[in-house]
Order: structure tokens, then C-alpha cells, then sequence
């Protein structure tokens, strides 16, 4: 499993930075939803499932976490701690957000509405799916 991190162009005029990102440019779809995540403890824990269909894009605004990949065959942790960098969650990739700076705020840009039907919540289901796919 490789990660896809995307890295925006940031623009330093000497009185600060700015990031813009737009849907189908700088980021590979249309942007439907955007929703950000602050207020975290260093011990919160979130996230704990995986997406049917959704792909998200989450870039660390403010501080820093990090980020369990798991594809159903192999866990990898990744730190998001770049403000001009974001990772992409495709779908059917169980995800767990820990370790937050007091300073996190994390953003994420989304590819469709909110549905919870499109959420799988519990691991063995995942798992389950992943096996019922390879076969
Ligand atoms: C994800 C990770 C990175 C809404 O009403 N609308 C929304 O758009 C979202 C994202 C959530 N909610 C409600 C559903 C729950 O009652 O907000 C509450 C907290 O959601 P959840 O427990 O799913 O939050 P996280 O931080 O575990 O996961 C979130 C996203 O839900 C999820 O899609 O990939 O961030």
C-alpha cells in the first residue's frame, strides 16, 4: 500500500503564506464537502472506519497527527504535520486518527455528501469485504 500525499503550492509575499486549493485541479475531484476537525486531546482517538465509495483529501492546517492506514492486509502510520501537504483516503481503507497536537486542526475536503450509509464502522465487516473482493 503507497500513500498518496499531494503537495500544494504555497505563496510567501513576506507577510505570510496562503494555500488555495481547487476541485479538479489541484486536487484529482470536485470538492462536495468540507469539514474540519479541532478541539482534540493529545489521548482522542477518531475515525475507526472505512468508506464504501468516498475519497477524501485531509491536510493538517494547524499542528499535527497521525494517521492508521490499513488495507486489510497491511497497517502503515502516517504523520500529517504539513500545511501546504495532504493525504488522500481512498475508499475501503480503515483509517484511525491519534496523537493530535493541542494545536490540530485538521481539514478535510470530500468527494460527495455526507452518508452514513457509505461508512463501514465495524472491523470485521471490513474485513470481510476485503475478502469477499479478492475473491
Ligand atoms: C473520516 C474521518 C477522517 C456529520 O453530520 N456530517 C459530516 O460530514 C461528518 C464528517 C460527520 N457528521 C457527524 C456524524 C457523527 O455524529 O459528526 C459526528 C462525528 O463523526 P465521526 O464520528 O464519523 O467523526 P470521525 O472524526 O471519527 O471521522 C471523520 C469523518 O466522519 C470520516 O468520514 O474519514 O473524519
Amino acid at each position: 500500500m503507497t500513500p498518496t500525499w499531494i503537495d500544494f503550492k504555497t505563496h510567501n509575499d513576506g507577510d505570510g503564506s496562503l494555500v488555495a486549493i481547487e476541485g479538479g485541479k489541484t486536487i484529482p475531484f470536485d470538492i462536495r464537502r468540507v469539514y474540519y476537525i479541532y478541539g482534540t486531546e493529545p489521548a482522542s482517538v477518531r475515525g475507526f472506519h472505512a468508506h464504501r465509495q468516498l475519497t477524501q483529501i485531509t491536510v493538517p492546517v494547524s499542528g499535527a497527527c497521525d494517521m492508521l492506514f490499513d488495507d486489510g492486509k497491511t497497517k502503515i502510520s502516517l504523520r500529517l504535520n504539513r500545511r501546504n501537504r495532504g493525504l488522500v483516503i481512498p475508499p475501503m481503507i480503515w483509517h484511525e486518527m491519534s496523537n493530535f497536537s493541542p494545536d490540530c486542526v485538521l481539514m478535510v475536503l470530500a468527494d460527495a455528501a455526507y452518508d452514513e450509509a457509505d461508512y463501514i464502522r465495524q472491523y470485521a465487516d471490513f474485513l470481510r469485504h476485503i475478502q469477499s473482493k479478492s475473491q
